[in-house]
């Protein structure tokens, strides 16, 4: 597999960076050819499936637009990283902030990009008022799905013909596929998730209506999402896709597992995409992800944080190594593959860099620190 990495990297510059691991970023200019670092990653995959970014706010509202005009070439399908979460789009009852939503929103209808509202229902990135009465004690069923409608039918119903999908519901399951017990749960009850694909449904009848979660590689959370998506189906309640987030390491998720989900999601007749992919080369702070085969002389002190001024030339082609073995699973299944979308663009912008250890500095995208196309992203649409 590691030589498949540098088959297809076109110039012999490019494999001599490659080879010897420079991860300076002025290096790396100087080592990529034009014709290399110029072609759109989407076109290489346009007979797969659509290729993706996560736009956050500073990179929307940037004056220059320099990341937009790179995100328009180099992919056809954006996510909202940040700004369309409740807590930003809805900070407090009757109060809607859609000044970066509304420039998302144009940009990827300027350039015809496929575009992803994220997201309607999650526990996370939500303010507290949500699920609170005045003081301060937890609201009623009633209320709560209120509150849920009134936000999906001015979110998603504003947006209606414009946004092409929506994560409705997001992370709804722990680990062990049992329904995790955020306040969502514990205020309306399990049918929550289904209210939300209902209210979607009517606020934004064109819009393809997503569930999107993470692990969804472990068979036992495979498991419970396959039975929320058929739970829906059965009531007739409109669910379009699974997205399989993404966030993976150099030595997880195992591959087995990864196909395997996609298969048994596929059976489901939705669509299926990568909605966050990314790949941390930094070890967890518990100690998996740290890679036996790597040997590096790291002093105790910077085991979690290795690589803080570059990345060394054995990780940096592991990293490599790993996109290319995991866009290979891909590449497999697409023709039930519809979307790989990358969480972010660069490695200087990656919440990757701050979970779950704060300041560190990680390598997971396929653009480096000076927003330069990392060399072995040519080699990735031929991997079979
Ligand atoms: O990338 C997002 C980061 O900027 C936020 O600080 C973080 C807050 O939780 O959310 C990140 O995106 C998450 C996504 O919305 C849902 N799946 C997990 C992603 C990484 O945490």
């Amino acid at each position: 597999m590691k030589n498949k990495v540098f088959i297809s990297v076109i110039s012999s510059a490019v494999i001599a960076f490659a080879m010897t691991g420079c991860s300076n970023p002025s290096q790396v200019t100087a080592a990529a050819s034009p014709s290399y670092s110029q072609a759109g990653i989407h076109t290489g995959f346009k007979d797969n499936f659509m290729i993706g970014t996560a736009l956050s706010a500073d990179a929307i509202l940037e004056k220059n637009h320099s990341t937009l005009n790179l995100v328009k070439r180099e992919f056809n399908a954006v996510t909202a990283e940040n700004v369309m979460k409740w807590e930003l789009i809805h900070p407090k009852p009757n109060v809607y902030d859609f000044k970066a939503p509304d420039r998302l929103v144009d940009f990827a209808e300027q350039n015809n990009l496929f575009l992803v509202g994220h997201t309607l229902v999650w526990h996370h990135q939500r303010p507290d008022w949500i699920f609170e009465n005045r003081n301060g004690s937890k609201v009623s069923r009633e209320i709560l799905l209120n509150r849920m409608e009134e936000h999906i039918n001015t979110v998603a119903g504003r947006y209606q013909n414009r946004i092409d999908a929506w994560d409705v519901v997001n992370e709804a399951l722990n680990d062990d596929g049992s329904l995790r017990e955020s306040l969502w749960y514990e205020i309306i009850g399990e049918d929550y998730i289904e209210q939300a694909f209902i209210m979607a449904a009517k606020a934004a009848p064109k819009a393809k209506l997503y569930y999107n979660d993470y692990n969804l590689f472990e068979p036992a959370k495979r498991e419970g999402a396959i039975k929320l998506i058929k739970n829906l189906q059965e009531k007739g309640i409109r669910i379009d896709g699974i997205g399989l987030q993404g966030h993976y390491g150099l030595y997880y998720p195992d591959l087995n597992q990864l196909e395997n989900s996609i298969k048994a999601f596929a059976e489901l007749d939705i669509d299926i995409f990568i909605s966050e992919l990314d790949i941390t080369v930094l070890p967890l702070p518990n100690g998996e992800n740290q890679g036996a085969d790597i040997s590096l002389d790291i002093k105790i002190e910077d085991k979690l944080n290795p690589y803080p001024n570059q990345l060394p030339s054995v990780v940096q082609a592991k990293l490599a190594e790993r996109y290319q073995e995991i866009f290979a699973v891909f590449n497999k299944y697409k023709s039930s593959i519809n979307r790989v979308t990358l969480w972010g663009i660069s490695d200087a912008n990656t919440w990757r860099n701050d979970w779950p250890v704060k300041g560190r500095t990680d390598y997971p995208l396929l653009f480096d620190r000076a927003m330069n196309k990392k060399s072995f992203v040519a080699s990735l649409p031929l991997a079979e």
